[in-house]
């Protein structure tokens, strides 16, 4: 049977790489945004991590006519009622330069978190990571999966595996942080590892019923 041709429609390296991961092995043929010609990107508008998902997944799939695979996901903080939420990409908009490399983005957004939960004692800096993934063809949505991964802001950085805000995401059963975690780790107990999981068994179902 030939290769299904998915592609995963995400600009963040750090997301390909975990992703491509638990999906290597599969009768599907991964394919980067990098390998296709240049799509603009969408401008992400939702209020919930599934509608964006979505949104994201059907903008790719119109644009390329395949198979695309998006993930919106983001950092829950209950201290801040849920902020930077679906927000946590572009959480220092307000002064990071539009345009900067993701490393300058991720900093300034830890630095920003940091500094906002300064006066947070240790009990209450609470959050979590979501993950929604969509999969859509050109004429709509055919698999929707998510995950949550539970965890601690700590009060400096450490670790540099990862991205974005796992050198602060401290997971308490593994007594370091998600930027300490080997990536087949972070990948086994993450909200992303788990939403990718459960997109693998629908994926096969969804495989077997149209062979
Ligand atoms: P695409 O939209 O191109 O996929 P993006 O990075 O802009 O890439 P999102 O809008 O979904 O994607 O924002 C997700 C942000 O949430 C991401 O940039 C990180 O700051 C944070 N995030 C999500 N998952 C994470 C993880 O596993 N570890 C650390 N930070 C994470």
């Amino acid at each position: 049977m030939p290769e299904k041709p998915i592609v995963l429609a995400t600009g963040n390296p750090g997301k390909l790489r975990e992703i491509a991961q638990v999906l290597a092995g599969l009768p599907v043929d991964i394919v980067g945004l990098n390998e296709l010609a240049a799509i603009p990107e969408p401008e992400e508008t939702g209020d919930t991590f599934a509608r964006n998902a979505r949104d994201k997944a059907l903008y790719y799939a119109q644009a390329t006519g395949q198979w695309c695979l998006a993930d919106d996901s983001g950092l829950e903080v209950d201290a801040l009622g849920g902020e930077p939420g679906v927000r946590s990409a572009r959480y220092s908009s307000d002064t990071v330069a539009p345009g900067a490399g993701r490393s300058i983005v991720d900093l300034a957004n830890n630095t920003k978190l940091l500094a906002a939960l300064e006066d947070v004692p240790d009990h209450l800096r609470t959050a979590r990571f979501v993950c929604c993934l969509a999969l859509a063809d050109r004429s709509g949505v055919l698999i929707e999966t998510s995950g949550t991964f539970e965890g601690l802001i700590a009060r400096g950085a450490a670790g540099d595996n990862g991205f974005g805000y796992d050198p602060l995401f401290y997971v308490p059963d593994c007594n370091c942080t998600a930027a300490q975690l080997p990536p087949e780790e972070k990948n086994r107990i993450s909200h992303r590892g788990q939403a990718v999981k459960r997109f693998v068994e629908l994926l096969a179902d969804h495989l077997a019923r149209k062979s």
